[in-house]
């Protein structure tokens, strides 16, 4: 670790993970900068409980407006914070929607990364800032081995993975070829009450609440049979800040080591709001699930197919476990229990409207 005074950069700041981090660093004595974007609409939700007017004197948490696709920005970031640590959390992280936008996906994710990277070069910043890499179980896609760990071979199925793939390797070919403290987390899904709400975890345990309160008719999912290794987010940071400790770089696998199906996750989540439900047909050749009295809450829709599926991502954090000493607390049926919680608790506070 840089002697002296801890200060740490964080691109996407304002997302799930970067705003369990920040809480995180703040809690270790950091000075901590966050990078959020312009948006035409708050995009601060996240953070709120965490923010720090700029205008008292000792703030210890600064915004800063920025974009993991303009060069001049984030050098300029990098010059301006002089960050000892920079976590880079910034993508365009939804794999579906990078079918949708692959050349802006690979543009922040994968030319993103690499931006980043540069301007520490630039800068002269090689030996004294570490750099953190959000890679992902993605880069696994079409299943080689189970469980994956960091020596089973990469074959991503999306835009969104693809970057992610060159990324991961510009971090490793960094670290080879100047020297930087540059690591990997391959991370499996994590997911908490934070998570974005088109993820299928969130979409779930909102949807779950929102039916048992009256608030919305039906839930249209995609493969239900889909298997994600789901660990807490909470959890997860703690992981990519250990990995920034370490007297050496490397790359780590951060996983529970336990699949469930999205299917699975469904009824767990519908049971905590009280609704048993039974499989069967919804109408025409559609199948979904219906109530015992015949009210049909779920529906498979094709929409939410992706051309090219990852069937099953399992990891196995044993290298992470010995080296970092981290380990995941929280049993995914734990997990979906608090997520409908909290999603109830906001529900029950928001105006009514119905939610689609
Ligand atoms: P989120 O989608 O919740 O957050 C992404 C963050 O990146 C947001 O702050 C978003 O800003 C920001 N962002 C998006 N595009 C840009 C851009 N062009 N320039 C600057 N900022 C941008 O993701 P998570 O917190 O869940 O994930 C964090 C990182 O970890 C991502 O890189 C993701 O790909 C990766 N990852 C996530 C896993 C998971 O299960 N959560 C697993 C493995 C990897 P805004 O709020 O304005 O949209
Ligand atoms: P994933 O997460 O693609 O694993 O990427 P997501 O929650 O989007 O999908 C998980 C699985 O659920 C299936 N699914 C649906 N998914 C969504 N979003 N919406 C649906 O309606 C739906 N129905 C079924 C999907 O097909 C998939 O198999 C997440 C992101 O956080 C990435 O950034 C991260 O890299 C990986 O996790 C690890």
């Amino acid at each position: 670790m840089p002697s002296g005074e801890k200060i740490a950069l964080i691109t996407g700041v304002t997302g799930q993970d970067g705003a369990y981090l920040a809480r995180l660093l703040l809690e270790q004595g950091y000075e901590v900068h966050g990078v959020k974007r312009r948006s035409s609409s708050f995009n601060t939700g996240r953070i709120e409980d965490i923010y720090q007017d700029p205008h008292v004197e000792g703030a210890r948490f600064h915004l800063h407006y920025g974009d993991m696709t303009d060069s001049t920005n984030l050098i300029r970031l990098v010059q301006q914070t002089r960050p000892t640590e920079i976590y880079n959390l910034a993508a365009q992280s939804h794999v579906q929607v990078s079918f949708e936008t692959p050349e802006y996906t690979a543009n922040a994710d994968a030319i993103g990364t690499l931006r980043l990277l540069e301007a520490m070069r630039i800068l002269g910043m090689e030996k004294s800032c570490r750099f953190y890499q959000a890679s992902t179980s993605e880069l696994y896609g079409l299943v080689q081995e189970v469980p994956q760990s960091e020596t089973t071979p990469f074959y991503p199925r999306s835009p969104y993975a693809a970057a992610k793939l060159y990324a991961y390797w510009i971090v490793v070919n960094y670290r080879e070829a100047y020297g930087i403290h540059a690591s990997n987390g391959i991370l499996f899904n994590h997911e908490s009450p934070l998570r974005g709400e088109t993820f299928v975890t969130r979409k779930i345990t909102r949807a779950a609440a929102a039916i048992s309160l009256d608030r919305q008719d039906r839930l249209y999912l995609g493969n239900l049979d889909a298997k994600r290794d789901w660990g807490h987010a909470r959890e997860y940071v703690r992981g990519m800040w250990l990995m920034l400790q370490q007297d050496q770089p490397d790359d780590y696998v951060l996983a529970t080591g336990e699949a469930t199906s999205v299917r699975t996750f469904v009824e767990w989540a519908f049971d905590d709001v009280g609704i048993t439900l039974e499989w069967r047909g919804t109408g025409a050749d559609e199948k979904g699930y219906c109530t015992k009295s015949g009210r049909c809450l779920i529906e498979v829709d094709r929409r939410y197919f992706r051309p090219t599926e990852v069937d099953l991502l399992i990891g196995n954090p044993a290298k992470a476990h010995a080296k970092l000493g981290w380990r995941h607390e929280t049993p995914v049926r734990e997990l979906a229990r608090e997520m409908v919680g909290e999603d109830l608790k906001i529900m029950q506070d928001a105006p009514i409207a119905k939610d689609a």
